[in-house]
């Protein structure tokens, strides 16, 4: 029973996505369709991380014949350093975006290029770590912030002051498993020691660092972008867009903005909003400038300024292949390099701003904080420009596109909570409603969708089919990333979605005014999920371990995401993958990220590839935990 939704297919979004391959066919470049069968099969020691080149005796490989590398590296061992120089990836870079959201509030001034959006924010982290903020300016407060801010990732003494926010509990275990994280750069940095060549080789401790490193992202650098973020850009709330291919527009100028740090983006979206620049690409005949994102700049844009998004990781190739894109610019992370030779392929302008991620085939206008409008005008400009070179006789826009709700920050979510039901109870600023429903089984438990999409399995079916599978079953769900995208183009971030959610959810959403799966915002904001269990652990009086609450991430791909799932485990919750976490080639490794850590901390990893399976696991685990509570 849909009563007049119709949720776009994953078959639907293929057929897109054929079509679309027919024009790079026509223009003569390659997809990540023909790299796939190209690629295929993988090569089998490095998919089950049995594969070691960390020094140049090898490359080692572990079979039957040679059970040890050159050194005397077991299969534990190997797969153990592997895993860990994964997170530590992951953890890197996600705290070096975050890094950069703190340099820009450091940077920040009234008349600058950057500002204070969110003071309010800004004063309670102020308070917070004790800075003063009476009869101070808002700027020197931001400077003051900032600086202790920076210093986090680099301290000599002591953990992630990030961490104070955890519950009691999960201090505990963190300070008695000893994997408080310490610096964010000192944890990478001991990643990096722990896996060279000579040093350990015990598979325990790789995982055990391996969680520490997450945390250090976790409760650290990804804490850092999302806060700092919403200081300088303002914290996401309730509000509409729409997603998918379809919000490309024939008659204006496309500038696509993909990548993670919204420096950029927030910039490009301030310029071209601008009537001179409006009227500008109006001279070349266009109706206006359209501002789409990719990726998680999607979602950092449409949740705070309902800019429309354009999909995911695997979709930012069909985006060009579209033909009506003007300019595409990029920051950091995630960004395919095949983009550089199929712009070229069209009329669209490639332009590369972060000395992070410098790709051939781009113009590379590196943003400061200085020149940062300066640059952003560059691009809008140079893409109105280029609006009357389009082929007419490449052109598709595929038309599909759903609504979608996002900004659901934890603000936002206690927002709507507000507004409904804690007015009524005389009680704001609480999670208690939410949980008096889970208690009640109105709603069974929550899912945290996070994560990439993966060409290892088809791509989005996961996401979707295990979201669909969920709501049905009365779990509300969480998302971020390029899992938030999908349900974007899915149509489940639609209010009108709640048709597909079994009768507790579907009332919920009713009463809340609020979708089935509320989109919480980037990969960073994952950090914003571990607040959220966090608050509403410490009001129910519990520990998070026993919330009926898990993480699943069925289509993941990048390291970013190994730290993720590192640092979800630790913070006590339980953690469904899709893809294999490339380690099965030690039996102790598998035991280690399933068993161990929850004897560690609580939970685990539950791996399997099979959708279908996994989202039994899923329902499972939830009833289970529902259980031991006796709920
Ligand atoms: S963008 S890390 S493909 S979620 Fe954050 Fe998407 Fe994964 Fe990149």
């Amino acid at each position: 029973m849909s009563e007049g939704f119709q949720s776009t297919t994953v078959q639907q979004m293929e057929a897109d996505a054929a079509r679309l391959k027919e024009t790079a066919v026509k223009v003569g470049i390659d997809i990540w369709q023909d790299r796939v069968k190209a690629q295929t099969p993988h090569c089998g020691f490095g998919d089950k991380g049995i594969c070691c080149k960390i020094c140049a005796m090898g490359p080692c490989r572990i079979t039957p014949k040679s059970p040890k590398g050159i050194c005397g590296a077991t299969a534990d061992t190997i797969a153990g350093r592997n895993y860990l120089r994964m997170a530590a990836g992951g953890a890197a870079t996600h705290s070096d975006h975050g890094r950069e959201c703190v340099w820009k509030l450091y940077d920040s001034s009234a008349d600058g290029n950057y500002h204070v959006t969110d003071a309010t924010k800004l004063l309670n982290l102020a308070k917070e770590w004790g800075v003063p903020t009476e009869d101070r300016d808002i700027y020197d407060v931001a400077h003051e912030v900032a600086e202790i801010g920076l210093n986090e990732y680099g301290k000599i003494k002591g953990y992630q002051r990030w961490t104070d926010r955890a519950t009691e509990e999960r201090k505990k275990v963190w300070m008695e498993q000893d994997i408080m994280p310490r610096a964010v750069d000192r944890e990478v940095v001991t990643a990096m020691h722990m896996t060279h060549m000579g040093c350990t080789a015990d598979a325990e401790a790789l995982v055990r660092q391996s969680l520490r490193c997450g945390l250090s992202d976790g409760w650290g650098g990804s804490m850092a972008g999302t806060e700092m973020s919403d200081i300088l850009y303002g914290t996401p709330m309730p509000k509409e867009t729409e997603g998918n291919l379809g919000v490309l527009e024939k008659d204006m100028v496309n500038i696509i903005c993909h990548g993670h740090d919204p420096a950029v983006s927030e910039m490009i979206v301030l310029v071209a909003e601008s009537k001179e620049m409006q009227d500008y690409a109006r001279s070349f005949g266009a109706r206006g400038i359209n501002i789409v994102g990719l990726c998680c700049t999607a979602n950092e844009i449409a949740m705070r300024h309902g800019v429309r998004m354009a999909g995911n990781f695997l979709q930012q190739e069909n985006a060009l292949l579209t033909g009506v894109v003007e300019a595409i610019v990029v920051d950091v992370q995630c960004i395919f390099p095949n983009i550089g030779p199929l712009s070229e392929c069209f009329h669209t302008k490639f332009y590369t701003t972060s000395p992070i991620a410098r790709i051939p085939f781009s113009t590379y206008l590196q943003l400061t904080s200085e020149n940062a409008k300066d640059v952003a005008t560059t691009i809008v400009k140079e893409a109105c420009e280029n609006f009357p070179k389009r082929d007419e006789n490449k052109i598709f826009i595929p038309e599909h596109k759903h609504k979608a709700s996002v900004g659901y920050s934890c603000e936002g979510i206690k927002s709507r909570l507000d507004t409904v039901t804690n007015s009524h109870l005389d009680e704001l600023d609480t999670y208690k409603p939410l949980i008096q429903c889970v208690t009640s089984g109105v709603l069974r438990g929550a899912v945290a969708m996070v994560g990439c999409n993966n060409p290892k399995v088809r791509p989005d079916y996961s996401h979707i089919e295990i979201m669909k599978r969920l709501i049905e079953n009365d779990v509300v769900i969480v998302a971020t990333g390029c899992a938030a995208q999908a349900a974007s183009k899915a149509g489940l971030l639609d209010k009108a979605s709640k048709v597909l959610c079994g009768e507790g959810l579907r009332r919920v959403c009713t009463l809340a005014d609020i979708p089935p799966v509320l989109h919480m915002g980037s990969c960073v904001d994952i950090s914003r999920m571990m607040l959220l269990v966090t608050g509403i652990a410490k009001d129910w009086g519990i520990d998070v371990t026993q919330l009926p609450v898990v993480g699943c991430a069925p289509e993941w791909m990048s390291e970013k995401a190994v730290s993720i799932a590192n640092y979800v485990v630790a913070t006590g919750i339980d953690t469904y993958l899709g893809i294999d976490p490339m380690v099965s080639g030690s039996a102790q490794m598998m035991d280690l990220i399933t068993n161990g850590t929850t004897k560690w901390v609580g939970a685990g990893y539950h791996i399997n590839t099979d959708p279908e399976q996994l989202v039994k696991d899923i329902l499972d685990g939830i009833e289970a935990k529902r259980a031991a509570l006796g709920i």
